[in-house]
């Protein structure tokens, strides 16, 4: 049996960067999430018997949202449910099992690195059928239905489903697949890379310290990690996912990850200190000694990717988001494959990695990943980082000495100015885009614009056009500025300045990054004025 429930629209259910977030409190307003839900039912592409898959990050509100999501894809028609064990898929893993098991798309509840609890965050994220969340077209039609949607179906039956017990049971005609989360993308990665060479290098006395910061990894990487892999018990820090993440925000940055920082810093430190997120999409990669920044590591794993069984025949493109530092584009240069420069976000990666022009992908905020699944993967990446240790017997504060030494080195940070007020925030962009014609051949300190726009992509697959991406300030020499607002955040607006100065081979290969980044800083507080126009003086967040 089916109810139809009646329904009017709730303002603001436009999917963001990455999906729809906003805090519990508001998914929590009776019928929110089931709006959503069936506005992405409304309008997604799915055939006669088609299967979708469910499974969020395990924060708190998941539960809830997925038994209410199970039931409804019920009553919509759907042949089939796959969905994790205990309401758990990492985003990766969700994108793996989305492939296949040949699903005509998913439910991915996560509010990624956004911290969780009754007062916190929550979100909702629709990927189609490659694997990948859905593209603009896609996310604007949601957004359009939410806005005229006047009910929602749910099955009557179902409320007994078992989230816990993995198994298969009916819900009318629909079977609902409860399956093992971690086991079809633990056998994948197995496929992609030399585990028996990893295995050889632990025993010979390879070591690493995990953080999966009490978010969904902790089960993946004690599979991978300490089971398959061989790592000591112990290996994984924070390994059990709790609803709230223990209180702490599962972003792997060197703020928020600072214990696992502390230790890589100090004479304990092991081979290899990596971390995940919320949701196991992002990569935190540190070495005895070195943080690597996430442009760095796109590159460095690029340039060494052959070292792994399932890219020794090659890359055939690298894609990156447009703040991302272009490092990886020297790498490309020397590899003779293309460089793609998309807008940020993953869905942009998509189409490249379908049409077969790209097949590592990487984005500044510590996401890294390839065409095995079409998002990003914090495991994949640490896994292609130990699988290279490995090969080379070098150490990663060696790889990324010589990575500079041949390529030169990009510095990089990001500052995050977090809960800004939304109007002050909009005129920090505003008074920036009103000087971008006249700024070409200003001098700004010892520095002179080349170039300054507001990023505007073309997709070279589908031609795709998606404009205001982020306003750019280019350099002469290949240092550059950029400012843009996060679409991620639930309060206020968070705005990202960052900062990228090029040192080529014969300069400064080993300076500290906030010393070789000051005249860049300089400049970009001198154009873009956020002290000025925010009241703010300092970031809240630099990575
Ligand atoms: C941020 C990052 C972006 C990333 C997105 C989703 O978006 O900058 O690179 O793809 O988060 O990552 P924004 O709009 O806040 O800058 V995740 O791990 O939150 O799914
Ligand atoms: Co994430």
């Amino acid at each position: 049996m089916i109810t139809t429930v009646a329904a009017t629209p709730f303002s603001g259910q436009k999917p963001g960067t990455s999906g729809l977030r906003k805090k519990v409190r508001v998914f929590q307003q009776p019928g929110y999430a089931e709006t959503f839900i069936q506005s992405v039912f409304d309008v997604a592409e799915r055939g006669e018997g088609a299967a979708l898959v469910i499974g969020g990050d395990g924060r708190f509100h998941n539960r809830a949202v997925i038994a209410t999501a199970i039931r409804m894809a019920a009553a919509n028609g759907y042949a089939r449910v796959l969905v994790g064990q205990g309401g758990i898929l990492s985003t990766p893993a969700a994108s793996h099992v989305i492939r296949k098991y040949r699903a005509s798309g998913g439910l991915i509840l996560s509010a990624s690195h956004n911290p969780g609890g009754p007062d916190e965050d929550f979100g909702i994220k629709y990927n189609i059928a490659n694997g990948g969340p859905a593209p603009e077209a896609v996310t604007e039609a949601i957004y359009a239905r939410t806005q005229a949607i006047d009910r929602w179906m749910i099955a009557e039956d179902g409320a007994d489903i078992d989230l816990d017990r993995i198994g298969t049971s009916l819900i009318g005609d629909m079977i609902v697949d409860v399956i093992d989360p971690v086991a079809d993308y633990a056998d994948l990665m197995e496929q992609l890379f030399d585990f028996a060479a990893i295995r050889e290098a632990v025993r010979g006395g390879l070591t690493m310290a995990f953080d999966a910061m009490h978010a969904v990894t902790g089960p993946y990487a004690t599979e991978i990690l300490e089971r398959r892999l061989g790592f000591p018990t112990g290996t994984v820090h924070n390994g059990t996912p709790l609803e709230d993440f223990g209180g702490h925000h599962p972003d792997p940055n060197l703020v928020h990850a600072r214990v696992l920082y502390d230790l890589m810093m100090s004479p304990d430190a092991p081979a290899l200190g990596a971390a995940s997120d919320g949701d196991g999409d992002r990569n935190l990669i540190i070495g005895k000694g070195i943080f690597i920044t996430p442009s760095d590591s796109l590159a460095m794993l690029a340039a060494n990717a052959h070292h792994a069984p399932a890219y020794a025949g090659g890359l055939k493109g690298i894609a990156r988001s447009m703040p991302t530092s272009a490092a990886a584009d020297r790498v490309a240069e020397a590899l003779g494959i293309p460089a793609w420069e998309t807008p940020t976000g993953w869905k942009f990666f998509g189409t490249l990695l379908d049409a077969g022009k790209a097949t590592i992908c990487g984005e500044e905020s510590a996401g890294t990943g390839s065409d095995h699944v079409r998002e990003k993967d914090g495991l994949w990446a640490v896994l292609l980082w130990l699988n290279i240790l490995a090969a080379t017997g070098k150490p990663v504060r060696q790889i990324a000495e010589e990575h500079w030494a041949r390529f030169g080195r990009n510095y990089y940070a990001r500052f995050d100015y977090e809960n800004v007020d939304s109007a002050a925030a909009e005129a920090v962009v505003a008074a920036l885009t009103a000087q971008l014609a006249d700024l070409p051949g200003t001098a700004v300190g010892p520095l002179t614009v080349s170039m300054a726009d507001s990023f505007a992509y073309t997709d070279p697959v589908d031609g795709a056009v998606s404009a205001d991406q982020g306003l750019r300030i280019g350099f002469a020499g290949g240092s550059r500025f950029v400012v843009r607002l996060s679409g991620t955040g639930t309060q206020g607006a968070t705005i990202r300045l960052y900062l990228e100065r090029y040192e080529p081979l014969d300069g400064i290969l080993d300076g500290d990054t906030l010393t070789m980044l000051t005249d860049i800083i300089d400049a970009a507080e001198k154009l873009a004025r956020i002290a000025a126009l925010t009241g703010r003086t300092a970031p809240d967040v630099v990575t």
